[in-house]
């Protein structure tokens, strides 16, 4: 998967180069590329910005960078098929891990991150009806403000790589996990059998497997409904909740 990143901030996504990004990189399951949008730029001041029409407060991010930065990161001549642009955004389509499993199947994806109050929409209109363009897809993290696309960005990479094919070593750790089930994940111990005056829940240190997966199943539904309710729904069972099926 080839992955590019267009920001005014290229540091910001330095954490690339690390942890889980950067050995997916090193064993050749990813190639990326972080590009300063303002290379883009022709006046002395390296300007991507300006006022927004109809007023308001803030800027606006210029479309013209932008057109000039896909024609030469999208396109035949670099290779990688038709790619898919990600642009983090506050109003966007929240991520969610069925949202990243289907990111993971993409061969190229483009992060278009911007900053100040947003991109000019000529732009995302203009990558849609790009034939070099699969999809544009706006993400948002989550009901609440950030200052840019970057850190989004990061959140978006990490929970794609670690899902391509050869990346993690179990694949049963990451069927467990999180939102996999479309359950929040239940609690896990390790030794010491005591800690502190806590112990480990007896039916962990049991042996009885059947036990164990039944008190784990429980444990994700009552988390899921004290925590996060709108993942879970009533069944027809009265007092009972069941999972809703991530599509
Ligand atoms: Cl993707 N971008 C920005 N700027 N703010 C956010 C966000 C994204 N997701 C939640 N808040």
């Amino acid at each position: 998967m080839r992955l590019d990143y267009l920001t005014i901030f290229p540091d910001y996504l330095a954490p690339l180069g690390l942890s889980l990004p950067g050995r997916a990189a090193t064993r050749g399951l990813v190639e990326m590329h972080v590009h300063d949008l303002r290379d883009w730029t022709h006046d002395r001041h390296r300007t991507v910005d300006d006022t927004p029409y109809g007023g308001g407060a803030g800027m606006v991010m210029r479309p013209e960078p932008w057109g000039e930065a896909l024609d030469d990161l999208l396109g035949p001549s670099v290779g990688g098929g038709a790619a898919t642009v990600v642009v983090p955004s506050p109003a966007g389509r929240p991520l969610t891990q069925a949202l990243a499993r289907e990111l993971a199947t993409r061969s190229r994806l483009l992060f278009a991150c911007g900053r100040y109050e947003g991109i000019d929409q000529r732009v995302i209109d203009h990558a849609r009806s790009r034939p070099d363009v699969e999809e544009v897809v706006e993400i948002s993290l989550g009901d609440y403000v950030l200052n840019g696309g970057e850190v989004a960005a990061l959140a978006v990479t990490e929970a794609v790589v670690r899902l391509l094919p050869g990346f993690m070593g179990n694949a049963a750790s990451l069927e467990e996990e999180s939102h996999e089930q479309g359950l929040l994940e239940y609690p896990v111990y390790t030794k010491p059998a005591t800690w502190r005056d806590h112990e480990v829940p007896p039916v962990l240190l049991s042996g009885n497997h059947a036990a164990i997966a039944a008190w784990r199943h429980e444990q994700a539904v009552q988390r899921t409904a004290e925590r996060r309710p709108d993942l879970l729904h009533p069944s027809h069972a009265a007092g009972q909740w069941q999972v809703v099926p991530a599509v």
